[in-house]
């Protein structure tokens, strides 16, 4: 896969895909957003790649939607060909498991995108903010939403109505992020983490994914009443006999995804 503003690479059953405008941090312009949908689609078709890790430059996750393409546009544009809606939501719409590794700012429509994934490992140099407001405008790809679930209304109200940054520890401390770990050790950890999902049954994995983003989207009851039918169901694989197998003959389990 060969595109202008990103890097793809593959690791076995890992793909990294490495957001590349260093000269604009990383500014997300509609080129980079159908690019990454586009390499997203290919991903999700690929039977090899079981996760995915999204992450930009030592200096910049993304700074944010590209601001020299947003200026003058005009209501009408941006509704009638919904250019950022229709392409960003990508990451949010992608059924494998995808982890952001941020390092540097993740600015607006960079935070929305690494919140879009599906955990954020930070580097201990990572700064986080939504600073919409500072241009005149407020966080329009889920900024308002999943900061608030991630981080609560007090934090999220702070963080879209001054424009502050937020530092990688008190992105952890408030549960934004899992990790934060040393920027040198950003990639290998990440790594680490998506090679070991990747070893996964891969619909185990997806189905796993999708029971924790139901919690946001339904009440307990039916969460859990989803969580149950999805639990039931894995008894139809192979790699639930193979994962359980493995443990009572006490080696390590070799999964189909079947
Ligand atoms: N867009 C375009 N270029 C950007 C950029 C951005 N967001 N951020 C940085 N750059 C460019 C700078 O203009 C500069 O370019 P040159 O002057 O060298 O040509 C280069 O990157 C380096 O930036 P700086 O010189 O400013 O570097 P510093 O280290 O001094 O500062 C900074 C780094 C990240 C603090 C600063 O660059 C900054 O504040 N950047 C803007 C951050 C920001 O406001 N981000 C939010 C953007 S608005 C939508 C959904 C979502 C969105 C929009 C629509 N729909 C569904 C319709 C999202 C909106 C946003 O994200």
């Amino acid at each position: 896969m060969t595109y202008n503003t990103l890097e793809v690479t593959k690791d076995g059953g890992v793909c990294i895909i490495k957001l590349n405008r260093p000269k604009a941090l990383n500014a997300l312009c509609a080129e980079l957003t159908k690019e990454l949908d586009d390499a997203l689609t290919k991903l999700e078709a690929d039977d090899k790649i079981g996760c995915v890790i999204l992450t930009g430059s030592e200096k910049a996750f993304a700074a944010g939607a590209d601001i020299t393409e947003l200026k003058d546009g005009t209501f009408l544009g941006m509704y009638k060909h919904d250019v950022f809606g229709l392409y960003w939501e990508s990451v949010a719409r992608f059924r494998k498991p995808i982890i952001a590794a941020v390092a540097g700012y993740a600015l607006g429509g960079g935070c929305e995108i690494a919140m879009m994934c599906d955990f954020i490992i930070a580097a201990d140099n990572a700064r986080f903010g939504q600073p919409e407001i500072n241009l005149g405008v407020m966080p329009g790809a889920g900024g308002t939403q999943r900061l608030t679930k991630a981080v609560g209304k007090s934090k999220a109200m702070d963080m879209c109505l001054t424009g502050r940054m937020m530092k990688a520890d008190e992105a952890h401390a408030c549960g934004l992020v899992s990790r934060v770990v040393p920027l040198d050790d950003l990639m290998e950890t990440t790594l680490e983490a998506a090679k070991k999902i990747a070893a996964q049954s891969q619909p185990i994995a997806m189905m796993t994914k999708e029971a924790v983003n139901t919690s946001f989207e339904t009440t307990l009851s039916q969460g859990i009443h989803f969580e149950r039918r999805l639990f039931q169901s894995m008894f139809s694989t192979e790699d639930q006999k193979e994962g359980m197998a493995a443990f009572i003959e006490k080696r390590k389990p070799h999964f189909n995804n079947k």
